[in-house]
């Protein structure tokens, strides 16, 4: 008999009713001060160091619904991986290539006052500032199993708002094919971008991209936040894109620049090493990179190191039902 199972990524929205998401909403608005309380904790939202709390009071509804969320993600075999690792393992190159130097280099890193452009083929061109990446769209929680190309992956509870919502604010116009992301350059602040050695020979500024249908794919979210907070810097702050059935390294962080285009635009890994990270890179167990399998994964789990994390990997990550189509007739081994 076949058992219709929730997804994931659904679980959130379930267990996060509308009601909820709006009082978070609003919470998250009073935090950083539109909503007059004080403007002592819109100062520390730039500071990464304090980042706001989404869901500040422990005794109302908001709080507890938050908690159910988690409980049931646990339930569903969707561990979460705990925030502490997931603040502490990182790949953002800008701060350094070992996974515990973005977390030490970018402390210091400023994100307010924050531009983020949307330009290029559309009708209605804009840009967001720092406190509009909160403001424009309403927040809600997704979590999402996150799948780097070098084998692990994590299931991270992101908050923030789909990227189809910021690009149909933009009213693209027929040419709108593909979307380029563009990362912050800021050799000053990020070391990475200065020098060669620390920052492993990538071309900066970071860059990915989107076929347009991908990315007005449901699934396609753009988050300001993790586990009911602000992004720590090293996760990408302020803003970051999450394309959760692709490797990681599609999933762009600290945005600057999002611009609606007719060709394929060029993507950073793809740059440095062509016949190992292709413009997809769709999650495909059955395509190895060149150089190991992508058949499994090390899952970062609460287990220690000796923990039983090593699991299977999904196509498309899991998430198969809602994105597969978008693939139909291609042929993933080429377009890896
Ligand atoms: N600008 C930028 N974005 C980036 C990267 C980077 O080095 N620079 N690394 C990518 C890779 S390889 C992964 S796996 C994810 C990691 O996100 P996390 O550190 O939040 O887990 O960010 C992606 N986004
Ligand atoms: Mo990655």
């Amino acid at each position: 008999m076949l058992i219709k199972t929730r997804k994931s990524y659904q679980l959130s929205e379930q267990q996060v009713t509308d009601e909820s998401v709006y009082h978070s909403r609003r919470d998250l608005l009073k935090k950083l001060g539109y909503l007059g309380a004080g403007s002592l904790l819109a100062q520390s939202a730039a500071s990464q160091a304090s980042p706001i709390d989404f869901f500040s009071s422990k005794k109302d509804t908001v709080f507890q619904r938050h908690a159910l969320t988690y409980a049931k993600a646990e339930e569903s075999s969707q561990i979460l991986t705990p925030e502490a690792k997931i603040t502490t393992h990182n790949n953002f190159y800008e701060f350094g290539t070992n996974k515990g130097d973005p977390v030490e280099n970018a402390q210091d890193f400023n994100v307010n006052p924050w531009q983020l452009k949307i330009s290029g083929e559309v009708d209605k061109p804009y840009t967001l500032g720092y406190d509009d990446l909160f403001k424009r769209f309403p927040l809600e929680e997704r979590i999402y199993r996150l799948r780097c190309v070098e084998a692990w992956s994590m299931v991270v509870p992101w908050v923030g708002f789909g990227l189809a919502q910021l690009i149909k604010q933009a009213a693209p116009n027929s040419k709108a094919k593909y979307v380029a992301f563009e990362t912050l350059y800021d050799p000053k602040q990020m070391p990475g971008q200065e020098s060669r050695r620390i920052g492993g020979g990538v071309q900066y500024p970071y860059v990915e991209g989107l076929r347009i249908d991908e990315a007005m794919n449901p699934l396609t979210f753009m988050s300001v936040g993790l586990y009911g907070k602000t992004l720590p810097a090293q996760n990408g702050a302020p803003i970051r894109l999450v394309v959760p059935w692709k490797y990681g390294f599609k999933s762009i962080k600290s945005i600057v620049g999002i611009k609606l285009v007719e060709h394929k635009p060029p993507t950073t890994w793809n740059i440095l090493a062509k016949n190992e990270y292709g413009f997809y890179a769709n999650v495909n167990p059955e395509v190895d990179h060149p150089r190991w399998s992508q058949a499994s994964e090390r899952r970062i789990t609460t287990g220690g190191l000796f923990a039983r994390n090593r699991i299977a990997t999904l196509p498309f990550n899991g998430y198969g039902e809602e994105v597969a189509q978008l693939y139909k007739g291609m042929d993933l081994r080429k377009n890896y």
